[in-house]
């Protein structure tokens, strides 16, 4: 049973971007939202994929819910896997334009914050645990530098700066595309949406429980 005074859980996920009618993050978030997992109760929020906007989105919410824990997600296409992203950089160097056409080159994300965060998700136990289960899932070690770095790395500065929950813990996962997705791009990898349901359910029983992430091998040569 939960009430008003249950902790609560922020899943963001963004609108659709780069001409494609739906976006896989966003369709978690929404399908979870409501829903108690491990006692705390769900917020689902949409972000638009716009530099600065996406951040003023998040902040109201983190100010507003006081979540005890946030997840962040974003679609990698191309990606076959559930990914949390290990490590949030303060650049913002955008491929292609937002949704408010602003695309920004080599510049920092919160003026005066340091270059970097760790996630502080154990995303090595969430791994596991999700593998465990037969999801697949890797550690990520780039988020890229676009919207989603942008939001993953104001997220971090804000939960260190003490702006949610008392010791919230918070990460970004980029997940892949949904089948349909990949039905109109033959060869993308694709994941069901019930699976990356699942996933993200996982990964907050997993940030809920486990304090001390595992020392498990994830690295990579390049
Ligand atoms: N993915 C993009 C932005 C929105 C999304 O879902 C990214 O990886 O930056």
């Amino acid at each position: 049973m939960t009430d008003s005074t249950s902790p609560r859980i922020l899943v963001t996920g963004f609108e659709p971007f780069e001409q494609d009618p739906v976006n896989p993050s966003w369709e978690v978030a929404r399908a979870l939202h409501g829903e108690t997992v491990a006692g705390a109760i769900v917020h689902g929020l949409q972000l638009r994929c716009v530099f600065g906007e996406s951040l003023r989105q998040l902040q109201e919410a983190l100010a507003q819910l006081q979540p005890v824990l946030v997840i962040s997600l974003g679609l990698a296409g191309g990606r076959s896997e559930f990914t949390p992203e290990r490590v949030a950089i303060n650049i913002d160097d955008a491929r292609i334009p937002d949704h408010a056409a602003r695309q920004p080159v080599d510049q920092v994300v919160i003026p005066g914050a340091p270059a970097a965060y760790f996630s502080t998700l154990p995303i090595k136990a969430v791994v596991h645990n999700l593998r465990a289960r037969g999801i697949p899932s890797s550690v990520s070690n780039t988020a890229g530098t676009f919207v989603c770095n942008h939001v993953f790395f104001a997220l971090m500065h804000w939960l260190a700066q003490g702006k949610a929950a008392p010791g919230a813990r918070g990460g970004f996962i980029h997940v892949p595309a949904l089948p349909e997705q990949a039905a109109r791009k033959p060869g993308m990898p694709s994941m069901c949406l019930a699976d990356q349901v699942a996933a993200v359910r996982e990964t907050i029983r997993t940030a809920l429980t486990v304090t001390q992430d595992l020392k498990e091998n994830a690295g990579q040569l390049h």
